[in-house]
């Protein structure tokens, strides 16, 4: 069949909200889009596992070490079903790792910013692990199958990682002057990163029309931001706090938060490798790298030796 009519099946098949399985016809576009927008996904998450690892020796108490432990744990995870949704649209995982490591793939900008405190565990918690959820339960009902699929577990982790930040967050707010200072403090610091983590604004962004029109993303940037603005102005009234924004206030004829404006040149800064903490990061990340190689290669010479032993006793047989 010529290209012109795969096209239009594959676009009919869209059309039809019909998933995309990796053995099928798709536009190389297409391919290209998930694999940029998958494998950023995956780096999100493996690097995302620093900030909070950078605190689990320092947790207060077993209960909130085991917490921890657990969401870092899965974020490890939640990269490995992403890098292996990733590969099935025939890019080698080690091709991907190469990208980051070199500096050359984007991760989430919220990854660059430093956890100063305790609190700051509760405010990643709640509002960035809050974002992310937010961006990635439409992404459940993707039109590409393996990473639909993978959104979902990841989903009902995610949501273990926002309720445990959030309970965090209300017992410090519980808590003695100087914990309440600390916990304000936490979200004020995430508050306007966490609102960047959805990308730039509809206007400047030149991968949504697209990606909506292939049903990949289901929601704008700005449509899922101002969910969030709307959730979490909301539930900081829980928390006893505030969000360091004098400019949110319900807007009855929009039925929405209006919220003031985000710092536009701070993102970009730090999707440019310039922000708080890119270097360290990627430092850390290679560093991990190069000292897992010996893992990497014993796993290799022990799959070798059981394919060898497999094929010998198909031989016997
Ligand atoms: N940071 O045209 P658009 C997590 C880039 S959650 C860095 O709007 P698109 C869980 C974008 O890639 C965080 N770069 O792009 C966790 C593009 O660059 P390119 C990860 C950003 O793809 C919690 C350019 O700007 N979640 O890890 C950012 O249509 C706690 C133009 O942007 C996902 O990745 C940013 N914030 O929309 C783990 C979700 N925003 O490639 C540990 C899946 C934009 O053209 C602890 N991804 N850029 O050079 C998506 O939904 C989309 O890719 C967006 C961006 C919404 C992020």
């Amino acid at each position: 069949m010529d290209t012109a009519r795969l096209e239009e099946q594959f676009e009919a098949r869209i059309a039809a909200d019909d998933r995309i399985e990796p053995r099928d016809f798709m536009p190389d576009a297409y391919r290209k889009t998930l694999i940029r927008q998958i494998s950023q996904h995956a780096h999100s998450e493996i690097v995302g596992m620093l900030p909070e690892g950078n605190w689990i020796t320092r947790a207060p108490s077993l209960r909130r070490k085991v917490a921890l432990l657990a969401k870092v744990q899965d974020e490890a995870g939640h990269g490995l079903y992403l890098y292996s949704a990733c590969e099935t649209l025939g890019i080698d995982r080690s091709e991907l790792l190469d990208q980051l490591h070199s500096g050359k793939a984007k991760y989430s900008s919220i990854f660059n910013y430093p956890t100063l405190t305790w609190a700051d565990m509760g405010a990643v918690g709640w509002l960035v692990d809050g974002a992310a959820i937010m961006n990635q339960v439409p992404l459940c009902r993707c039109s590409y199958g393996p990473y639909a699929r993978a959104m979902v577990r990841v989903c009902k982790e995610e949501s273990f990682h926002q309720r445990q930040g959030f309970e965090l967050l209300l017992t410090l707010s519980r808590g003695t002057e100087a914990q309440k200072a600390m916990a304000q403090d936490a979200i004020n610091r995430w508050w306007w990163p966490a609102l960047m983590m959805f990308g730039p604004t509809d206007e400047n962004s030149p991968n949504t029309a697209r990606s909506m029109r292939w049903k990949i993303k289901r929601f704008t940037n700005d449509e899922l931001r101002q969910k969030m603005v709307d959730v979490c102005a909301e539930q900081v009234k829980a928390l006893g706090m505030t969000l360091p924004d004098p400019d949110i206030k319900w807007n009855e004829e929009r039925g929405h938060y209006d919220f003031g404006k985000i710092n536009w040149d701070e993102f970009y800064n730090v999707i440019k490798g310039n922000g708080p903490c890119n270097k360290e990061r990627l430092e850390a990340r290679n560093k991990a790298h190069n000292e897992g190689a010996w893992v990497r290669e014993a796993a290799a010479a022990y799959a070798a030796k059981q394919a060898a032993r497999e094929a010998q006793s198909a031989e016997a047989a």
